[in-house]
This record gives structure tokens, C-alpha cells and sequence, in this order.
């Protein structure tokens, strides 16, 4: 007698939709397995969540938003939302597939510290040419404070996080450039804790 097979979705091609491409393309589990560090079973259940929540197959930016706004009910989460979207929608489609978002969750939860600092530069990296400058960091920590439900127009703590601002730019340019590359964000990440313990992502490291 046969085993039977682990569970029915293992045969399952999963048809994730491609906005460039005309036609679904397929990906089995094999793939996706081959591609991230979750194992067939998380895929499964991630892949089960995913379908519920989107039942079409793809997440878009609103929705992405929705969900950050029950984590963070108590601030305004829509902007930083809208950053970490930008992250997941690597083809700037306004939509993401299961393989993409698989592919950076598993980066985000399981990559290596490299992988982690190379996401957190792209976060920053607003419009991606490869220079953080201080209005790009500037927007995102404006995005952060908000997520966190700080009020607008405060004086005072409008005065802090200028200050916050400045003492973190400067410390990873130190030199005065004015825009901060990949190696000298690299080297600020890796040098300074305390931006280091800033960056959630860092948290989940084994
Ligand atoms: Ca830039």
C-alpha cells in the first residue's frame, strides 16, 4: 500500500498573476521552495492566507495599507505602508504576486544580515538611484513618527526629530558628502547599534 501524498496542495501549481505578461505564470511549489528558506508545509499555509486575503491573487497597495493599519491602529501607518510596499512591488506594477511577496518575507524573516541591510537601503532609497539623501531619510522617519501616532505641527518634538535626523544622517556620512551609497549605509548599519536596533527587521536574526 501507498503512502498517500502529504497533502493534496503539494500537487497544486500555484498561477500567480504577472501584470507584464499576458498570461498567468505557473510556479509550483518546488519552485517557491527552491527560491525562499520557508519549508513546503509554511508555503502551504502561507499561500492559504495569501488567497484568502486576496482571493485574486495579487496584493495591492490599499490592501497592503489595511493590514499595516490593524498592526498600528493608533497612528497613521498609510505612509510607511507605502514604503514597505514600494519594497514588495519590484516591477512598480502597484501589485504584488505571491512568489514576489514570498521572496521578500523570506528575506525580511529569514535572509542573512546582508540580504536585511540591502532591503533597509532600497526602504530609504526612495527613488532608487542607488544615493539615501537627507529628504529621503527625512520621509521616512516622517513616516515612522506618524506610524507611531505622533501629532503633527509640535514644536518641541517637531525640534527633536530634526535633531534625530541630523545626529543619524550625519553618522553614516560622516564626511559631509551629502548622500549616504550602499557601502557607507552598510558600514553605519554594521558599526552602530543603536540605528541597527532602530530597523525591526534586524530583530528576528537567530
Ligand atoms: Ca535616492
Amino acid at each position: 500500500m501507498t503512502s498517500p501524498p502529504e497533502s493534496p496542495i503539494e500537487e497544486v501549481v500555484f498561477e500567480l498573476e504577472h501584470t507584464r505578461v499576458p498570461k498567468p505564470i505557473n510556479v509550483t511549489i518546488e519552485d517557491l521552495y527552491r527560491e525562499t528558506k520557508f519549508s513546503k508545509q509554511e508555503i502551504r499555509i502561507m499561500y492559504r492566507g495569501f488567497k484568502t486575503e486576496c482571493p485574486e491573487g495579487v496584493v495591492h497597495e490599499e490592501c497592503f495599507k489595511e493590514i499595516y493599519a490593524k498592526f498600528f491602529p493608533h497612528g497613521n501607518s498609510s505612509l510607511y505602508a507605502h514604503h514597505v510596499f514600494r519594497t514588495f512591488d519590484i516591477n512598480s506594477t502597484g501589485s504584488v504576486n505571491f512568489r514576489d511577496f514570498l521572496n521578500i518575507l523570506s528575506t525580511l524573516l529569514r535572509g542573512t544580515v546582508y540580504d536585511k541591510v540591502k532591503w533597509t537601503f532600497k526602504l530609504y532609497d526612495v527613488n532608487g538611484d542607488g544615493r539615501i539623501t537627507r529628504g529621503e531619510m527625512s520621509d521616512l522617519f516622517h513616516s515612522i513618527h506618524e506610524l507611531m501616532g505622533r501629532r503633527p505641527h509640535q514644536p518641541e518634538e517637531d525640534r527633536k526629530a530634526k535633531e534625530q535626523l541630523e545626529r543619524t544622517f550625519r553618522s553614516f556620512d560622516p564626511h559631509n558628502v551629502g548622500y549616504i551609497n550602499f557601502e557607507m549605509w552598510m558600514k553605519g548599519l554594521l558599526t552602530n547599534r543603536t540605528i541597527v536596533n532602530s530597523f525591526h527587521v534586524f530583530h528576528s536574526d537567530p
